[in-house]
């Protein structure tokens, strides 16, 4: 009797052990890069174990709180079975976690220089005596701090000498949702939008507070979160007691709520006849509009708006200037504090010019005339988010009006949710581009740190690529570009290798036979991913209205600057749109510096040959190579490194959980196959005009031309 007992009992431990790594692995992808994986190595645990166990944390705010429970969650996940019901509450602490002031002095005093040098967000991670101690002037500088804190326990650091400093270099580090009220989200991959309105304001679900844990570890510190393409209900009351309940929920972790404005909601929603900006009854709408949003939410960031473009209401209907527009929304939010981020994303099809000139002769003579509170949000580069652009001509060329960066990290135009691609190093090319403003090194990270032309609000922007998928983001390395995006927004100069780096200790394992070739593949996987698509400055050639897969025979319709055809404008001349004083002279757009660099199609670096030149099909390359022998080998070379990033994959069996290691592989295998797809249609359609043979070592396509072009899925999603 007692025998077969015993042996239930093992049964049940046996089975409980073996339960686990499958228990736990099934959530993996949800807890993103806070996995707080148990501390395995004695020593290592041992060490921390001695910090961590005698922990105070002496503050009373609702942040303190988070704090704290952040604590509990981490010292579950690194130490599992100690209790933590009580943490923050050491009387003999190894680690404390307050503001500067409530130091202890003999802390305070040794610090003062480093305790100064902090700003509103930053904090301060050293050690005096023996003691770490996690420091910052605000409550959401001590709740980043606690994020560093873990971060160097995640990624193992020694606490005995941690000595870190960090101040945001930019102010609003933004979240820009487009997701519908209906939960749908425009651009989105990853299921639905995470906010169930139906459900709010009674119920806050943990998906919410998962949402601004991961923001806050990364400093994201705003979100907004409707679709730019805006619906006006978001401003009615019904919605804005929702909305407020997010916001509440958002506080304690230092982030504000945004709020898209539809330009004519007081049309659509009072019945006003007109909605000009110059109205006084507008103008009186807008104001009430805004005081009755504050008593909703009381530390409400702003509006964000896209007006006069793609079909949204705006100023131009009233014949009035972008400036007029922001101006009157400006003016309401001022009283409150509150921002009006306003796109330069503002082109027409009934404008006869290049469709990338557009924001820039629209904004550049406005400069100057914005209110102080409004900043214009700018995409990375003049067309739409495209794999590869030059940046936006606009930074730099508008000294006297703050502009803040559009970086779209889900990936409309980057494969969608299948590919892996590493936005970081896109992003990174942007900020470091210079834009010669004020002579060399006036790089588009200077203008958006507000140290170029001493604005006086900075601000940066991600349109997130978040939804209900398990994982969030659909794609698991998709998570790396939204904790990318925080830590360059946070710094935009940061070196992206050690991002990767960290999130990917973080969010898989220290091991480096498996942290480093996975790094390797993320620093190599745009380069791949541009060759395979858009080689050599080729843009806006993606399938029509879904924008997946190859499109480049896309042509006529309703608007021309929605096709393929406008951008390539190949015939059997060549192949190229000509931006420079011959063609639409887009260049003149850029400093005389930057100019030079470009405008000679000799010297021009050939990831933007065609985005600013017309190049015959033989013309022979630095390279060596005529331009249509290289198109065609950097297709190729684009799918053997999606092949090279499958590979180098698989051999990481074995080191993460099985289930991540899955749905990377099968994605991997998609990717290869777009990747092939994309550089056969790509190559079939443009060998009509080349008509040359594809050079030695370029494959050749499965199928024949008409079989890409006549190729139709139905529902992707996104639109
Ligand atoms: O990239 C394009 C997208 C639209 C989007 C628009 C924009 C929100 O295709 O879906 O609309 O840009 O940025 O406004």
């Amino acid at each position: 009797m007692m025998n077969s007992y015993r042996n239930y009992l093992w049964a049940i431990c046996l089975f409980l052990v073996f339960q686990l790594p499958f228990k736990a692995s099934a959530n993996e992808g949800y807890k993103l890069w806070l996995q707080y994986a148990p501390i395995e190595d004695s020593k290592e645990r041992e060490s921390y174990w001695a910090f961590f166990s005698q922990i105070k944390v002496p503050g009373n705010s609702a942040t303190d709180a988070v704090i704290r429970k952040e604590l509990q969650i981490a010292g579950r996940g690194f130490f599992p079975g100690e209790d933590f019901s009580s943490v923050g509450a050491s009387t003999d602490p190894k680690i404390w976690i307050g503001k500067a002031a409530s130091l202890p002095s003999s802390a305070a005093d040794a610090m003062a220089n480093k305790l100064a040098s902090l700003t509103k967000d930053g904090y301060a991670l050293f050690v005096r005596d023996g003691r770490v101690y996690v420091t910052s002037q605000t409550d959401t500088g001590l709740l980043y701090g606690t994020f560093g804190l873990l971060k160097a326990m995640q990624t193992r650091q020694p606490l005995a000498s941690l000595d870190v400093t960090e101040n945001p270099k930019i102010q609003t580090r933004m979240l820009n949702h487009w997701d519908n009220l209906n939960r749908t989200v425009e651009r989105g991959y990853a299921g639905f939008s995470i906010w169930n309105w139906h459900r709010l304001p009674k119920h806050i679900d943990q998906q919410y507070i998962d949402y601004a844990r991961a923001n806050a570890s990364i400093g994201v510190n705003a979100t907004s979160i409707t679709n730019v393409n805006a619906n006006a209900l978001v401003l009615t009351p019904v919605y804005l007691e929702k909305a407020a309940a997010l916001a509440d929920a958002f506080r304690p972790y230092g982030i504000r709520v945004f709020l898209t404005a539809r330009f004519n909601a007081p049309m659509q929603l009072d019945g006003l006849e007109t909605a000009d900006p110059l109205d006084p009854a507008v103008q009186e709408w807008w104001k009430r509009k805004a005081d009755e949003i504050y008593q909703y939410i009381p530390d409400f960031g702003g509006f964000l708006v896209k007006a006069d473009s793609e079909g949204q209401p705006g100023p131009h209907n009233y014949g009035r200037t972008q400036a007029d527009g922001a101006n009157l929304l400006a003016e309401a939010l001022k009283p409150h504090g509150g921002l009006v981020m306003w796109r330069a994303f503002v082109y027409s099809e009934n404008t006869p010019t290049d469709r990338t000139k557009q924001a820039y002769d629209e904004f550049k003579p406005l400069d100057g005339k914005f209110k102080d509170n409004v900043i214009v949000q700018v995409k990375n580069g003049p067309l739409d988010f495209q794999p590869r652009e030059p940046f936006h001509p606009l930074f730099g060329a508008m000294p006297e009006t703050p502009l803040m960066m559009e970086f779209q990290i889900t990936k409309e135009y980057l494969g969608q949710d299948t590919h892996w691609v590493n936005l970081a190093s896109m992003w990174k090319e942007v900020l470091q581009a210079d834009t010669y403003a004020n002579g060399a090194g006036s790089t588009v990270s200077r203008v958006l740190d507000g140290t170029l032309h001493g604005y006086n609000h900075t601000a940066i922007a991600g349109v997130a690529n978040i939804g209900t998928d398990r994982n969030w983001t659909g794609h698991p390395m998709a998570q790396a570009d939204w904790y990318s995006f925080g830590r360059l927004a946070w710094n935009p100069d940061a070196d992206i290798q050690e991002i990767a780096k960290d999130w990917l200790k973080m969010t898989f394992t220290n091991n480096p036979s498996f942290v480093e070739p996975v790094m390797d593949v993320m620093m190599k996987s745009y380069g791949i991913l541009v060759d395979y698509m858009t080689p050599l400055g080729l843009h806006h050639i993606m399938a029509r209205s879904h924008h997946w897969g190859p499109g480049p025979w896309v042509t006529g319709g309703r608007r021309d600057d929605w096709t393929a055809t406008y951008y390539h404008r190949a015939s059997e001349d060549g192949i190229g749109f000509d931006r420079t004083e011959a063609g639409s002279n887009a260049l003149e757009q850029y400093a005389p510096e930057v100019r030079e660099q470009w405008r000679n199609l000799d010297t021009i670096s050939l990831d933007y040959l065609l985005w600013f030149h017309r190049v015959a099909w033989d013309k022979e390359l630095a390279t060596g190579n005529t331009l249509w022998e290289e198109m065609a080998i950097r297709y190729q070379r684009g799918v053997e490194g999606a092949r090279w990033m499958e590979q180098t994959w698989l051999a990481q069996e074995g080191h993460i959980d099985e289930e991540r290691f899955e749905h990377m592989r099968s994605f991997l295998a998609i990717q290869v196959s777009e990747a092939e797809w994309w550089r056969d249609a790509c190559l079939l359609y443009f060998q009509q005009f080349s008509r040359q043979p594809l050079p030695l070592g370029v494959e050749k396509p499965k199928h024949d031309l008409a079989y890409y072009q006549d190729f139709r899925r139905f529902f992707v999603p996104g639109i």
